[in-house]
């Protein structure tokens, strides 16, 4: 087995390979566009190296933000033509800003907030003489966006913030969506021309009837001109989402903190209003039978309690009872106990449970990476280890893949990631 060194070169080489100017792509081919928490992800690992790369990870996603706020889960930045659905699926170009590059319409977990913050420290640490003046643009970039999160996304003020589309979820393919995306037609007028299955086996990427469905809530949504207010009336799929709003919260508790040493100290009244709703709005959907929190289904008004990881990422942005913690160890350790390697995205044996197909089973750095932090805040210091072991030993016995096969560790989806990447620099830059 090569070493940590060996490993970090490699790690560090796949951020370089994958660099297209300043941003850094997922993996060449699979994904070959600038994606939103995958760099705020890549920002992070920059951080532990080379910030001044990490500022330019950040600066160059938000080249792409729109005037309402957001920030687009994908950025366009150069045409390739081995993605689908690429920017003319979209049809955003009078949303995206005149003269910068086309972007998606929908979001995805906004990681950024929380880079920053992990940036902004570096650049401390580094001595960088222009640290603040590049933070305060990202942060206020950052505080628009978590605006439009609140004012577009939870629009009656529940503390829970939804997701249109499950692209926006980070966890596409999630069984948790299952239901929900079940009630969603078809019929797209986009025509559908997968490109993902040529790069990747087929049995680890979403079906067909499932594209249409995804292909259809783009359709529905370009044809509300990605006008935020037509989105929430019109979608058919609409998800108050767990994960989504954990990271919200943390990240608003980052911006929190952050906006005290770089003098923006105007905006933390607005911030602490948001991270009351939202802590409150999670504290609600915890369920102590099940040792996990729950999202919301906004369409059935039914809760959705599908075994996934995105239960246990509020750990990140709440402080719970020592009861709470106690039962998500007991919950946690039961799923680690049923893996050669976890946190698997679904428990082995759990509902709408795949050994390879992507968010149904397989195991994901970055996702570990926020459920070690949520334990390691909540003082659960001994499985946070554990999760940290089991995850850099499968990157270094399986390579830097997209995601792990939770029952025999076997690298699944694209190789050479970048977000995979950085989690074992961070990994084991923490040791
Ligand atoms: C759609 C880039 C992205 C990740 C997502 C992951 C996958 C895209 C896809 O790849 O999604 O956004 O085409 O499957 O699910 O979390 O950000 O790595």
């Amino acid at each position: 087995m090569p070493s940590t060194a060996t490993q970090t070169r490699r790690a560090k080489d796949i951020l370089r390979i994958n660099d297209r100017g300043g941003y850094t792509v997922p993996t060449a081919s699979l994904y070959p566009f600038q994606w939103n928490w995958d760099s705020a992800f890549v920002a992070m690992g920059f951080a532990s190296y080379d910030v001044e790369r990490a500022y330019r990870e950040l600066e160059r996603l938000i080249e792409g933000q729109w005037a309402d706020g957001l920030i687009p889960h994908i950025v366009f930045h150069t045409p390739s033509d081995t993605y689908f659905p690429g920017p003319e699926v979209w049809r955003t170009a009078a949303n995206s800003v005149s003269g910068g590059p086309t972007t998606s319409g929908i979001t995805q977990p906004p990681v950024f907030g929380m880079a920053l913050k992990r940036v902004h420290e570096a650049a401390v640490k580094a001595g960088l003489t222009d640290r603040v003046t590049r933070t305060r643009a990202l942060f206020d970039a950052a505080v628009r966006h978590h605006r439009w999160w609140l004012r577009a996304r939870d629009p009656d003020g529940t503390g829970l913030v939804a997701v249109l589309h499950n692209w926006e979820t980070g966890s596409d393919n999630s069984p948790a969506w299952d239901d929900a995306l079940a009630r969603v037609p078809t019929t797209t007028t986009t025509k559908i021309v997968r490109k993902d299955t040529g790069h990747v086996d087929a049995a680890m990427r979403p079906r067909d009837i499932d594209y249409q469905r995804y292909i259809h809530l783009v359709d529905t949504y370009a044809a509300c001109a990605w006008d935020a207010e037509r989105m929430w009336q019109a979608a058919p799929f609409k998800i108050a989402e767990v994960q989504m709003t954990a990271i919200l919260a943390r990240s608003t508790e980052d911006l929190i903190e952050l906006a005290t040493v770089i003098g923006a100290s105007d905006a933390i009244p607005d911030l602490r209003r948001m991270h009351d709703t939202l802590t409150r709005g999670l504290q609600r959907q915890w369920r102590p039978a099940l040792g996990r929190f729950v999202s919301h289904n906004l369409v059935t008004a039914k809760d959705i309690d599908t075994p996934t990881q995105a239960g246990f990422v509020p750990l990140l942005a709440l402080t719970l009872e020592p009861v709470q913690c106690q039962a998500i160890v007991r919950e946690l350790t039961k799923w680690l106990d049923a893996c050669v390697v976890g946190v698997p995205s679904v428990p082995p044996g759990g509902p709408g449970f795949e050994v390879k197909r992507y968010w149904r089973g397989p195991v994901w750095a970055v996702v570990n990476w926020l459920i070690i932090d949520g334990l390691q805040r909540n003082g659960c210091d001994a499985l946070a280890a554990r999760i940290r072991d089991v995850t850099v030993a499968a990157i270094e016995r399986s390579g830097f893949a997209e995601s792990f096969n939770p029952l025999t560790g076997e690298p699944c989806g694209g190789l050479t990631f970048s977000w995979t990447a950085a989690a074992y620099l961070h990994f084991t830059a923490a040791t």
